[in-house]
């Protein structure tokens, strides 16, 4: 790059900065086209449906439940001062914009009116003392908001965008007057139109219900981009859009979403064309600078070909193929004799799971194997098999240097890392990069079924390759089992929408050190609507 100082006004400085920067003439054109198919937001007008308590229970979801007090009119009938407290329950989980009235009984108002509201996708979200904060992402995520009333009557709306199903309001400060609250409001939105295929007649009622909290997730992810949680981070992640456009493209079909995040990333790529993992809309698009994740960078295109698959938009898929294959240029950097060289990696960290203990080296080579295996077949659908030609071979090399690295054939499982770990994850992915057979895949899944001691997946991320990787090697039953018993865990608990991270041994699992922070409405977690519409003589009957 340019080290003039001036580079911004010195024309030719200029012309070298932008020379320098991979496909600078088209990055412009990319972001134009995202901005074109920006999504038009659906708004639907939402109430409260009951005013409940929080009761304390062991046996409930993190400790918290919530009971059902009195109708909403008995709120909005009384004296919000006397009361000091009050939760609400909007009957549903919503993300959007709130509002209410307030106003005083008669007495003029002589001072301001401050309260506080607080809003929580579960319920123990407004059980758990926010202060002191012990979370390791921003304390400002958590939905807390201090309002001031100067004057009444008022009409109050919070600023912020919120997520949630509850509501509680406290009243902070008063004076001599009374006050009465009404019309509370919340304006949902999401930019998910057009309705989901239904279940045929006699499904499972438990599949049943995952498929709607699934869709729900998805509804809510789907705003002006495909955000990972409409509470916390509320942005566009790759990993989060592929999963989410799988998803999509077999339920609402709004393709014209997935585009617009494809062109995102790819006009916001750094200036040697790798994808940062994570992209922010606002105030202007830009990347989150430096974040990148070879596993988010990878699936980008493995993303574009499912796109394509599903839409046929043969013009899209050319004009961002140079992106997918300039990843897998990157990666291939990071290549020591057909391996992926773990030393190689400096700042960047690999995602796959909530799972520090997690050993990656076989999973990035399983995953880089499958997205280059996945990228060659994008190359022949547009017509660009040159560029891509000794792609194939590499896929072989790379399977066979990983069946030398990490496949135990005496144990039947893959091993990874220098403790030799045995994972669900390394399997996995062993399995979907065409690196063990149909049957040497089942053989290992089965053991690590089996096997206490292997590293479990620890989100639903991980659980949607691990449903992927039974369909793929046939074991359609556990497949089957296994979707049912981690998302249908989750409504079991009481999940309106799934959750970012779901540990069935700890619900307090945070990889933020604090779970109220966790998000839970979360995209990466909405894959059983693709599993049941895709392969419905699994999970539908
Ligand atoms: C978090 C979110 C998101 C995920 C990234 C890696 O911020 O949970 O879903 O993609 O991490």
């Amino acid at each position: 790059m340019c080290a003039c100082v001036a580079a911004a006004t010195c024309i030719p400085c200029a012309a070298v900065a932008q020379n320098d920067v991979w496909m600078a003439g088209e990055r412009a054109g990319w972001l134009r086209k995202a901005a074109e198919a920006m999504p038009v937001l659906r708004h639907a007008e939402r109430h409260p449906v009951a005013v409940v308590r929080s009761v304390a229970d062991t046996a409930a979801f993190q400790g918290w439940r919530m009971e059902y007090a009195e109708p909403v009119e008995a709120l909005y009938g009384s004296s919000l001062k006397e009361r000091g407290t009050v939760t609400l329950d909007m009957g549903e989980h919503l993300t959007g914009c709130f509002s209410f009235r307030i106003n005083h009984t008669g007495m003029p108002a002589d001072a301001p009116i401050r309260l506080r509201l607080t809003f929580a996708e579960v319920p123990a979200e407004l059980n758990t003392p926010f202060d002191p904060y012990p979370g390791g992402l921003s304390r400002a995520w958590l939905q807390d908001e201090t309002v001031t009333v100067m004057r009444l009557p008022a009409e109050v709306r919070i600023e912020r965008r919120v997520a949630c199903r509850y509501v509680k309001i406290e009243v902070l400060a008063t004076s001599y007057f009374d006050f009465r609250i009404s019309d509370i409001t919340l304006d949902a939105v999401t930019s998910a139109s057009g309705g989901a295929p239904q279940l045929a007649a006699g499904t499972d009622p438990m599949i049943g219900r995952i498929y709607e909290t699934g869709l729900k997730t998805l509804s809510e992810c789907m705003q002006t981009v495909y955000e990972d949680g409409p509470k916390r981070d509320q942005r566009l992640w790759i990993g989060d859009l592929y999963l989410e456009s799988l998803a999509n493209a077999c339920t609402f079909r709004n393709h014209e979403l997935t585009r617009r995040c494809l062109y995102l990333l790819a006009g916001l790529a750094d200036e040697e064309g790798w994808l940062h993992a994570t992209v922010y809309e606002y105030p202007e698009p830009e990347p989150q600078y430096n974040q990148h994740t070879m596993d988010y960078s990878l699936l980008y295109g493995v993303a574009l070909l499912e796109y394509l698959k599903a839409t046929g938009d043969m013009e899209t898929a050319r004009e961002l193929w140079p992106v997918v294959a300039r990843q897998i240029e990157i990666a291939r950097t990071y290549l020591k004799d057909n391996l992926y060289d773990m030393q190689k990696q400096p700042q960047w960290w690999l995602v796959f799971d909530w799972k520090d203990d997690l050993d990656r080296h076989a999973s990035v080579q399983g995953l880089m194997t499958f997205a280059v295996e996945r990228g060659w077949e994008l190359a022949r659908m547009v017509g660009r098999e040159d560029e891509a030609a000794d792609w194939p071979d590499l896929v072989k090399a790379m399977r066979r240097a990983s069946r030398e690295a990490f496949y135990d054939r005496r144990a039947g499982v893959v091993v990874s890392g220098p403790q030799r770990q045995v994972s669900y994850l390394s399997q996995v992915w062993m399995v979907l990069s065409g690196t063990l057979s149909a049957k040497e895949g089942a053989r290992a899944l089965t053991a690590v079924l089996a096997d206490p001691t292997a590293c479990r997946p620890g989100s639903p991320y991980a659980y949607h390759y691990l449903i992927e990787a039974l369909i793929a090697c046939g074991m359609e039953d556990e497949a089957r089992r296994q979707l049912v018993g981690y998302w249908g865990g989750m409504i079991e608990r009481g999940a309106d929408t799934f959750w970012e991270v779901y540990d069935p041994a700890d619900e307090y699992k945070s990889p933020y050190g604090f779970h109220p922070v966790n998000s839970y409405c979360h995209a990466w977690s909405c894959t059983p609507v693709y599993f049941i519409n895709t392969y419905r003589e699994i999970f539908q009957r």
